[in-house]
């Protein structure tokens, strides 16, 4: 997807703060950060949403997760916890159409979202 600003991303065109990466998933710095930590996963593949995401695909779903811990981990936030947010389509206000999974930690977080 030429137009896809995270396809860009992984191609090397644009350069984001990259934390992890393996053969399929990048992870990044979110650039508007909303709490100490806020990375996003994404995988390397255009999908533009959760929904897109062909069922078959369970080990790229598994990947994902997976870099999620990871993340987590290496940011030192697995202990003091952190949450994961996907957001699919309009009411979500999904921005990026390219499937990413937040990654958001370092302060105390309430719920509902807004
Ligand atoms: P969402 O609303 O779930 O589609 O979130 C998209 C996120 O992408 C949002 O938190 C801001 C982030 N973002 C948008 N443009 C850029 C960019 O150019 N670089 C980086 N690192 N993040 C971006």
């Amino acid at each position: 997807m030429t137009d896809c600003l995270f396809c860009k991303m992984v191609a090397g065109e644009i350069k984001p703060a990259v934390v992890y990466e393996n053969d399929h998933v990048l992870a990044f710095r979110d650039i508007r950060p909303q709490a100490p930590v806020h990375v996003l996963v994404i995988p390397k593949r255009h999908i533009p949403t959760l929904d897109d995401l062909p069922e078959e695909e369970s080990a790229l779903s598994s990947e994902l997760l997976q870099a999620v811990r990871k993340v987590a981990r290496s940011e030192g936030i697995a202990e003091t916890g952190y949450r994961t947010v996907i957001n699919c389509r309009g009411n979500s206000g999904q921005e990026v159409y390219h499937l990413h999974l937040h990654v958001l930690g370092g302060r105390p977080m309430s719920w509902p979202p807004g």
